[in-house]
This record gives structure tokens, C-alpha cells and sequence, in this order.
């Protein structure tokens, strides 16, 4: 047991005797060689000690001096002088990038750096850049990137290969609005020594749309210019008032390096819409353009949704009131008649006719007409209170439309009301309808709507809407017409 332990303990010894790698001095000057001593370096063969920046990885890319040790176990090596900064000397066995020890000196000096007097530009002047102390001992150079870019050949728009040059000025041709880096490079290499940023100045990035309003099956034309952004600049369309998010984004199409140019795309389906300009991948827009798309119209034949000859009242359904829509004979004929309901409400002083019927499909959907604005009908006297319309859908959204005897009778114009999500369009009906037999009546919805909205625009007429009537009230032949 005893014999065993002090095994052990010599193997423990000879780890702690393991290889050390150390510099003659802490600090250097940049004239001076670096002396470097190795004891009990126990590696096969191809040992080897490599310089290193501080913080930089063990790839033969990162090697700033290399010397190779052979079978060498205790002795000094010599490395020539290097440029101003924090270093590491590693040791390495048998080729290998696996570092057994290191030590770190520092090299003191001025370190090399780029001066700019002037760090704003206009496109059309060249780029002034000074340099001082340059240190890198061959193929030293300056590259002009994008901020935000990488330290890549690929991202370098100019390079200015230095040679013997120290001091002094170099210039680089004008540039295209946008921020900048010029950035200095020893020994050919992609690892910069000295960054200064600077800023091209220039008309901002514009985005515009070929026209205003396009049919729904014509493509969209969007036209940029002056586009800045480093890279992945992209431009999406949304509707209007939607976020910015990628899942609302209808169409996109990525511009990569196009700085000024023109994009066509896929015709849409009615609506507004915006065309939006975004750099980097990001969603945060530089600038947009807003433009609609209208329905091709095209001259249909008369819709009829209602004339009661079918004996039913499928499609009705009541909105408000206690009573159901009746299918009626009139003359030999059939008609519909909605009755109406007299309510006090709270103590009012006059009564109020609340019943109200809608018709829409006969399984209930709405009629999502988008072709006919026109409305028809006629009807056969009514109350005091009654009204008829439609509701639509419309840019501005959903609408009811309705005309007033009501409002006939006391002289009012055309009124907007809203009550909560809801927008009622009221127009006065005159009295005279209601009295004295059939009357035909023809709505040109469109313009009714731009009375009280004159920027909207019928999307689609989606249902009728009619209110209680009394004595021998009646309507029939419901249309919606092309014009
Ligand atoms: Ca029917
Ligand atoms: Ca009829």
C-alpha cells in the first residue's frame, strides 16, 4: 500500500512539471525581438509557438508569427519585432492547434489609425481619409463598408491597398447616401485595426406607385428610388392600417442591392393598400405609398331579390320587434309586408316604431353584390316612420344606408350617425311616397353614399333593410341594377 502511494504521487509531480512557455520581458518596445523560453516541452515532434492577439482563436488564420521548435524540451527562441499590442505566445505539439501553455507581453508603440477631418459627405464629393502610424508590415489596406456589415471581401465596396505608405491621405471615389466605415487592415488580412464612421448625405429613399387607383386585375407598379439600406432591403404590400408584421404582408419582393428601380406586383382583390419600404429584414419602414384597388364593373342584367311570387319569405329575417315578415297578395299579385311595432320607450312622450327586417340570401348570407350600386323597388304607402335602404360595404367599411320618410316629412338633409361599431347614413324620403298607390323607387347608392362620405367608395351592397309599416303598406320587385 505504501509503494502504491508514492506512485501516485510522482505521477502528480511530473504533471506539475509540465511544460512553460514564458518572454524575456513583460513589455517590448515595437523595434525590439520577442524572446520567448520553453522548459520541459515534452511533444513528440513538430512543436511549435505561434503569437497570437489577444482573445484570438487557435486557427492558423489568427497566427500573427509562428516558430517551429522541433524536438526542442528547454531553450529561447526568437520572434522579430511586433506592431503596438496585447499578444499571447502559445506553445502547440505535433502540428497541432491544441494549446498545451501560453503566456502573454504586451508590445507598446502608437497603434495605427484612421483620421477623418471631415465625416459627412455629399454623394458627389470624394472620401478624404488620413492615415497615422501605420504598423502592418506588408499588404496593409483600407476597404469602405456599409455599417453593420462584416469584415468579408464580398462587403468591401472600395479598397485602397497601402504599400510602403505610413501617413498621409488617400481618397475614395463618391458613394451613394448611406452610413460608412472605412477600415484599416494589416497583412492582407479581413481583421481591422482602426474603424471611423462616416455619413453620405442625400435625397431620401422614395417609394411610388404607378397610379392612384388600379382595377382589380391589373398588376401593381412600384417604383423606389434612392434605396440605402445595407442589405435584405425589402418591399411588402399591406392593407392599409395594418401592422407591420410578416403575417400581414400580402406580397413582398426582396430588392437586395437594387438601389433604384421598378417592382411589379400580382393584381389584388378590391381594398386599400400600401406599399411599404423596409431595410436590413426589419419591419420598421423607411417610407410608403398608399393606393386602392377598385372592382372592374362590368353591365349586368337586373338582380331580383325579391318579388314574393314564390309565396315564401325565405331570405327575411327580423332584426328588432316581435313579429315575423309576411308574404302577401295585393292586386292579383304577391308582395311583402313588414308590420310595424309601436314601442314607448322610458316614459318618452311619443312612440317609437322599432320593428326593422333584413333581407339577405335565403341561407342567410349576404348578397356580396360588388357589381350593381343601383337600387330598385317599389312600394305601396307606409307609416309615418318608415324606412328602407341597404347595407353595404364599403372602403370606409360597413355601412346602412337608409331613407327616411321621417326625415322627408321634418325637411332634414342627409345625416351620419354612429352608434358603436355602427355607421348609419340617413336621407330624407319624401312624404308623398307613402300616399297615393305604387311608386317606383331608383336609389344611385354610390352617390347617396358620397353625400355624406365623399372619399368612400361601395365596396359590395350586402342585404336590404326595411322597417315596420302600417295599414296597406307594401314593397315588392327588389333590384339591384348595373346603372
Ligand atoms: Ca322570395
Ligand atoms: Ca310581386
Amino acid at each position: 500500500m505504501r509503494i502504491l502511494l508514492v506512485t501516485l504521487f510522482s505521477c502528480i509531480l511530473t504533471f506539475l512539471h509540465a511544460a512553460t512557455i514564458n518572454t524575456d520581458k513583460a513589455e517590448f518596445n515595437d523595434d525590439e525581438n520577442i524572446v520567448v523560453s520553453l522548459t520541459d516541452v515534452i511533444g513528440e515532434h513538430n512543436n511549435w509557438v505561434g503569437l497570437f492577439r489577444v482573445g484570438a482563436p487557435n486557427q492558423w488564420g489568427s497566427v500573427v508569427a509562428e516558430n517551429w521548435v522541433g524536438d526542442l524540451e528547454n531553450g529561447t527562441i526568437e520572434f522579430p519585432p511586433l506592431v503596438a499590442g496585447d499578444y499571447e505566445a502559445r506553445l502547440f505539439y505535433n502540428e497541432s492547434l491544441n494549446q498545451v501553455e501560453k503566456t502573454t507581453f504586451h508590445v507598446a508603440g502608437e497603434p495605427g489609425k484612421l483620421i477623418m477631418n471631415q465625416t459627412t459627405y455629399t454623394e458627389d464629393e470624394e472620401i478624404q481619409v488620413t492615415l497615422q502610424n501605420v504598423q502592418g508590415p506588408r499588404n496593409n489596406w483600407v476597404g469602405i463598408f456599409r455599417v453593420g456589415t462584416t469584415n468579408t471581401w464580398g462587403n468591401a465596396l472600395q479598397e485602397n491597398w497601402l504599400g510602403n505608405k505610413r501617413n498621409g491621405d488617400i481618397s475614395f471615389t463618391s458613394l451613394m447616401p448611406g452610413q460608412y466605415e472605412a477600415r484599416l487592415f494589416y497583412n492582407e488580412t479581413l481583421a481591422p485595426e482602426s474603424t471611423i464612421a462616416f455619413t453620405v448625405t442625400g435625397e431620401p429613399a422614395t417609394i411610388t406607385a404607378s397610379k392612384s387607383v388600379y382595377k382589380d386585375n391589373e398588376q401593381i407598379q412600384i417604383t423606389v428610388t434612392q434605396v440605402q439600406g445595407v442589405k435584405n432591403n425589402w418591399v411588402g404590400l399591406f392593407r392599409k392600417g395594418t401592422s407591420n408584421n410578416w403575417g400581414a404582408v400580402l406580397q413582398e419582393f426582396w430588392l437586395e442591392d437594387m438601389r433604384n428601380g421598378q417592382v411589379d406586383f400580382n393584381a389584388l382583390p378590391p381594398g386599400e393598400y400600401e406599399a411599404r419600404l423596409f431595410y436590413n429584414e426589419t419591419l420598421n419602414p423607411e417610407t410608403f405609398i398608399s393606393f386602392e384597388v377598385e372592382q372592374t364593373i362590368v353591365n349586368l342584367p337586373p338582380t331580383l331579390y325579391e318579388d314574393a311570387e314564390d309565396r315564401n319569405t325565405n331570405g327575411w329575417r327580423t332584426l328588432s320587434g316581435p313579429y315575423q315578415i309576411e308574404n302577401r297578395s295585393k292586386n292579383g299579385g304577391r308582395v311583402i309586408y313588414g308590420k310595424a311595432h309601436w314601442t314607448n320607450y322610458n316614459g318618452q312622450h311619443y312612440t317609437t316604431n322599432d320593428a326593422v327586417y333584413i333581407l339577405t340570401k335565403e341561407d342567410g348570407s349576404p348578397w356580396n353584390n360588388n357589381q350593381q350600386f343601383f337600387l330598385e323597388l317599389d312600394t305601396h304607402g307606409g307609416t309615418a316612420c318608415f324606412s328602407l335602404g341597404v347595407e353595404v360595404k364599403t372602403k370606409q367599411g360597413y355601412r346602412t344606408m337608409l331613407f327616411s320618410v321621417w326625415f322627408g316629412r321634418k325637411g332634414w338633409g342627409p345625416k351620419k350617425s354612429i352608434y358603436g361599431t355602427n355607421v348609419e347614413l340617413v336621407y330624407p324620403l319624401a312624404d308623398t311616397y307613402r300616399h297615393g298607390g305604387w311608386h317606383h323607387l331608383r336609389f344611385d347608392l354610390q352617390n347617396y353614399l358620397e353625400q355624406l362620405e365623399p372619399d368612400n367608395k361601395i365596396y359590395s351592397v350586402e342585404a336590404f333593410i326595411l322597417t315596420g309599416q302600417t295599414g296597406n303598406g307594401r314593397i315588392d320587385n327588389i333590384k339591384l341594377l348595373s346603372n
